[in-house]
């Protein structure tokens, strides 16, 4: 088998970490690691394997010979890098939010719309995290009868702001239990024992970024304009996987007998939806794993045709690592490179 030379950047983050993880997990055909982070990083060593690598500053030098980039460095070392390392011919596969809205970049989650690969020009892009989880849900349910509007609250963990805000949740936690003050750092409020309805920037009409990428994204993953989504977008003191509470409203009837048989039969989900052995998704159920659990699957009484579902997944795994790593994989399957 042919084998490939891969870079990440940002390969010291919570993200990029967890991409190297995978890559190993799944015997990804690579024969050389490309190791980038800012200068703060440059110089140290990274075992990958059986080998150890030296992280390097990720400079546009740096991607000549390079097959795949994965990006995991946040928008704007992207929106700096990203061109440039496609200008070099290598093919990127993009984390954060520089170009996920480009009409030439597709935007993919392999369950979903593997399709939109073929009209690639050297860069993807991974959708966020929130919106991933849901789509995966939604998408077979939406192929059984349209759903035309989501009603979505998030219960988003800390680790999608990446190692700093991690450390945050660890030590306020700490010294709370310690009747210690705390100062915030990486959020604007004392993310322990609390509940931040702010996640990303304040856009507009009063949503924030998150909020609204839920709703753009998914309409571009579903190629379609008559699918709205309504989000409402939190962060709670949680380390790994975000939940969701989704009310979808679908054109024809959907039972939540049939919804749960359609999600049994779909790829990369799975339903845990048995009250009386307190069987639910749950952040710790999800946590380390590769699926998009799905439960509470049940009718909406107040209105026709509404069905609530609550969708758990690992943020850093499915919601962002997992997926590149998929994306690239399909490209190599399809001969998309
Ligand atoms: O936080 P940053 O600055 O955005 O950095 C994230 C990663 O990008 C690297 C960085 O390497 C880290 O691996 N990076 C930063 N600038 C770069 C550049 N110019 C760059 N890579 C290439 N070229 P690092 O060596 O700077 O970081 C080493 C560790 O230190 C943490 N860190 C970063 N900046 C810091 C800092 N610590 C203290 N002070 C700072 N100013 C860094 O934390 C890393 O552990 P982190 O990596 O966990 O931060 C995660 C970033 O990724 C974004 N993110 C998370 N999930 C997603 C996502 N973006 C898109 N999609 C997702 N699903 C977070 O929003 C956050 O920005
Ligand atoms: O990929 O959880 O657009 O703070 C930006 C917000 C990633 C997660 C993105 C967070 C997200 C991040």
């Amino acid at each position: 088998m042919k084998g490939y030379t891969v870079a990440v950047v940002g390969a010291t983050g919570a993200v990029g970490q967890e991409i190297l993880a995978i890559l190993r997990e799944r015997d990804f055909p690579l024969t050389n690691l490309v190791p980038l982070a800012s200068k703060r990083s440059a110089g140290k060593k990274l075992t990958f394997g059986d080998r150890e690598y030296t992280i390097r500053e990720s400079l546009p030098s740096e991607f000549a010979g390079v097959d795949i980039a994965f990006f995991s460095a946040g928008t704007t070392v992207s929106k700096n890098l990203a061109p440039e390392a496609v200008k070099r011919g290598c093919t990127v596969i993009d984390n954060s939010n520089a170009f996920r809205m480009d009409p030439g970049t597709p935007l993919v989650v392999p369950e979903v719309n593997p399709h939109h690969l073929r009209e690639h020009r050297g860069l993807i892009a991974n959708p966020n995290c929130s919106t991933i989880q849901m789509v995966v849900a939604l998408k077979p349910l939406h192929d059984y009868t349209p759903i035309k509007r989501v009603v979505v609250s998030t219960y988003q963990a800390v680790s999608g702001t990446g190692l700093e805000a991690i450390r945050e949740l660890r030590e306020q936690t700490a010294d709370i239990l310690a009747d210690k003050e705390v100062t915030p750092a990486v959020y604007p409020y004392q993310i322990a024992f609390n509940a931040l309805p702010h996640i990303d920037v304040f856009a507009k009409m009063g949503y924030t970024l998150e909020e609204l990428k839920m709703d753009q994204e998914t309409k571009k993953i579903f190629a379609s304009d008559e699918i709205a989504v309504n989000a409402t977008a939190v962060r709670i003191p949680v380390f790994r996987s975000h939940s969701e509470a989704v009310l979808i409203e679908t054109e024809g009837k959907l039972t939540p007998e049939k919804a749960r048989e359609i999600l049994s039969q779909a790829p990369g989900i799975q339903v845990v939806d048995e009250l009386d052995k307190l069987q639910y998704p749950l952040p710790t159920m999800a946590a380390g794993q590769d699926k998009v659990y799905v439960g509470r699957i049940r009718e909406d009484f107040t209105r026709e045709n509404g069905l609530n579902l609550w969708i758990v997944a690992d943020n850093l795994r499915k919601g962002a690592a997992l997926n590149a790593v998929q994306i690239a994989e399909r490209l190599l399957a399809d001969n998309l490179l």
